[in-house]
This record gives C-alpha cells, structure tokens and sequence, in this order.
C-alpha cells in the first residue's frame, strides 16, 4: 500500500443499518485517513511486517466491524469496554468479543459537550460523544458495554451512557488491602455471572483455560515487541510501537498475536544488522502515564519529529496492559479466578491509592528501555495522574532521571508550545 493509494475504507450501508450519522462519520473517516498518511505512511524506513497494521487502520471501520457482526449473528456478544481492569479473559472464555471504546477524537468532544460539562477529561468526552453522536460503528455495534469506577469522570458518565447503551459497572478497588483484594474477586465472580447470563453460557475450567492461554499469547506478543524496541539502536519507530498498541484494543487476539510475532521477527534481522530507526544517535524518550486512545498520536508525533525516538510506553495503551501475565492451567474455577484478580491487581492505575508501586515500576522500565529521559503525559482534569505527577517527578529527580511533564488535550491548539518544550527538553538531555 502507498502513501497515495491509503484510504479508510467506506461502508456507508452498514454504517446506516447501524444506525450511525452516515454522512457525519464520512468526513470523519476522510480527515483520519489524512492524519494517518502525514502520521504514518510518511515515516521513512518502517517495517515491512506494518503493512498487517495499516491495512487494520484501512478496515478500522469496515472489515473488523463486519467480523464483530458476524460473531453476533452466530450468538457471541460483543462487549464494549473502557479500561484495562475489565477482565477480557473472563468475554472470551464465555465465547464473546471484547473491544476498547476508549475515545481519543477531538472530533466527538462537541457531541459530548451538549450533554456533559466541558471541564472533564477529554478521554471520557471522546468516548461517550462517539455514542452521543452515533459516529462509532463499534459503540453501534456492541450489545453493551462494561464500565469502572476508577475515575470520577467515568464512574458518572456510565448512567448517562446506559440511557444509550445498556451499561453495567464493575467496581474497582481504590486500595490494595486485604479487603479490597476480597472485594474485587467477589466483582470478578459478578462479572462472570452477567457475561454468562447475556452470552446465555456456561464458563467452565476449560474455556476459561483456553482463554487465559489465549490473553496470555497476546500479552506475551507485546512483551516481546516491546523489549525488542529496547535495543540501541531501535529497530522501530514509536509512532509505529504505539499504532500496533491501540490496535490490541480491537483486533481479534489470536491473529493479532501472530501479527506482532511476525513483526517481531523482522524487528530481530533488523537489530542483527544494526538497522535504526530514525537514526542511530537519536535521543530516547520513555512516555508515562495516561494511555494514548487511538488515534491519539500527538504527542509522539511531536516528539519524533524533533528527532528523538519513543523506546517505551508506562501507560494502559502500553506495558500496563501487557506487563502480566496468568497462571496457565488451573485446576478449579475458583483459583483460576483468584489467579485472575491478582493479576489485574497488579495494574498500577493513579486511582489506586497509595500507588507506590507505579514508582518503582517507572523507573524500573526507564532503566530497561535505556531511555535517556522520561516524559509524563497526562489529560487535562485528569486529577489522579495531574496529582501523581508530583510523585513521579520526585522520584525522577531522586534517580537522576532528566523528566518533563505535559499535560494536554486532543485538540491542536497546543501543538506550537508542547513542540518548543519538548524541544528544549531534549537539547537538555542532550547537553
Ligand atoms: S487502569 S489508567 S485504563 S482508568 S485519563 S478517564 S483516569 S480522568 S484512563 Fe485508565 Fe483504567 Fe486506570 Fe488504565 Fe479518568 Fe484520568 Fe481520564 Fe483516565
């Protein structure tokens, strides 16, 4: 596929029999199609194995949503989700379809803002003006979708969203203590019982087997890719790391994982002979803190377009979805699914509090990816992170680690100013 010859593929009569603001959604379509050519396809040097993930981006609108209405027509849910606490393991092993409704568009926000007050996180704004506009053929096409009370923005927007969508909420621990331990395998055991009742079958120790095995290759897929960006030089761009990420969210997963081994095999010649991309020397950036929805690509677009490089991604879109992973092979329903709670209690989300485990692990992969400096990004209202932020940019100073925070937004009014910070940040870094 040439830069030319992209396009995000139209499918205007299944838009319209999903209900969707057709004509709307055309332009929207057209306008990211233009993104991702300027974004992506102009990059020099990519993999040849990302051909797999543009053709994804091509389809984003068509193919996969033709798969999910497939699986519903032959009777598997399909469950729309907002957050990587939702068990995915727990949809598949009741033989249903789990996909990321996380919104990063500026071009829902005005839906969002008719309803909800302007001052919340953009994240929030993006996914539920998807809904509130019907420009989203995965919101359309889910038969409902799974909320969280980890943040107070998402926790509120669910009884909006279910006068639109039929929403259910788990509640996720705020602290780690023994009681918050229990209470969230009692969530697990409820959330079971809903996914069993809607998809009308029984999870047994076999399927929740297969799809532990099935989560777990998954996980493994992006481990890898992840630690293969990690040689110096990197055989891959960010942008491109971060592009394979948001895709996770939405791709059928046992494809997908054979995709990234694919990939990855390419990016392991590419380390062989010494191939960088962009350059050798460039500067190496790790990005924390809030995960980047697609098709947030701002800030690594900004970044590697002052020539560094993004070697690693502490956030939901990135290590924290995939760092983990299950014990495989359980015996009984009951310690697979303790097995399961301990895993997702690991993902050190700022709603936790105390949450000093997210130092740690900061630094921890600072130091593995060989970074040269760290930049904590977060979403404007976003009070956990904003609030974490102190934290992290202590701990950065106490290790020595050159830091810089950015709080932003989806829209390009603030593209000029990040771009001159992020500039003079890596003219530090590079003395
Ligand atoms: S486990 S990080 S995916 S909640 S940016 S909507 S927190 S106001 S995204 Fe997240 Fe789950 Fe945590 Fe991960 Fe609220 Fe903050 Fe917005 Fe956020």
């Amino acid at each position: 596929m040439t830069t030319e010859s992209f396009e995000i593929k139209a499918y205007p009569e299944m838009w319209k029999d999903l209900g969707m603001d057709v004509e709307r959604f055309d332009k929207m379509r057209l306008m990211l199609g233009e993104i991702f050519r300027k974004t992506y396809l102009s990059q020099k040097n990519r993999p040849l194995k990302m051909a797999y993930f543009d053709a994804m981006v091509a389809e984003i609108h068509g193919g996969r949503i033709k798969e999910l209405l497939a699986a519903k027509a032959e009777g598997h849910p399909v469950i729309g989700t907002f957050c990587v606490y939702i068990p995915e393991e727990v949809v598949l092993a009741a033989g249903g379809v789990c996909v990321g409704l996380c919104g990063g568009s500026q071009g829902s926000i005005p839906d969002a803002e008719k309803i909800l007050p302007r001052n919340i996180c953009p994240m929030v704004k993006s996914a539920f003006g998807f809904k509130a506009g019907k420009i989203c053929p995965y919101f359309q096409a889910v038969d409902f979708v799974y909320g969280e009370t980890t943040c107070d923005a998402k926790k509120k927007c669910w009884e909006i969203l279910d006068t639109m969508v039929p929403t259910y909420v788990m509640e996720i621990p705020q602290m780690k203590k023994q009681s918050d331990r229990t209470m969230w395998l009692h969530e697990v055991k409820e959330f079971k019982a809903k996914v069993e009742e809607i998809a009308g079958t029984t999870i047994t120790v076999d399927t929740m087997n297969a799809a532990v095995k099935v989560m777990n290759g998954k996980r493994r897929a992006l481990q890898r890719l992840n630690s293969l960006r990690h040689a110096n030089p990197t055989p891959i761009s960010g942008k491109d790391v971060l592009l394979v990420e948001q895709i996770a969210f939405y791709d059928e997963p046992i494809r997908f994982a054979a995709k990234v081994n694919e990939l990855c095999d390419e990016l392991e010649q590419r380390i062989a002979r010494g191939e960088a991309v962009p350059s050798k020397d460039a500067t190496r950036i790790m990005v924390a803190g809030v995960p980047m929805a697609l098709p947030n690509w701002k800030l690594h677009n900004l970044v590697e377009g002052a020539g560094a490089v993004i070697v690693n991604e502490e956030s939901c879109i990135g290590t924290r979805y995939y760092k983990d992973l299950m014990a495989e092979d359980g015996a009984d329903m009951e310690s697979i699914l303790t097995e399961l709670t301990k895993r997702y209690m690991n993902i050190d989300c700022s709603c936790f509090t105390p949450n000093d485990e997210r130092m740690a692990q900061v630094v921890k992969e600072f130091r593995e990816s060989k970074a040269d400096g760290i930049i904590h990004y977060s979403l404007q209202f976003c009070h956990t992170y904003n609030i974490e932020e102190i934290r992290i940019r202590e701990t950065c100073a106490k290790e020595g680690i050159p830091y810089m925070f950015i709080e932003s937004d989806y829209s390009p009014e603030d593209v000029g100013q990040i771009q001159t910070r992020v500039e003079a940040f890596l003219e530090q870094i590079r003395g």
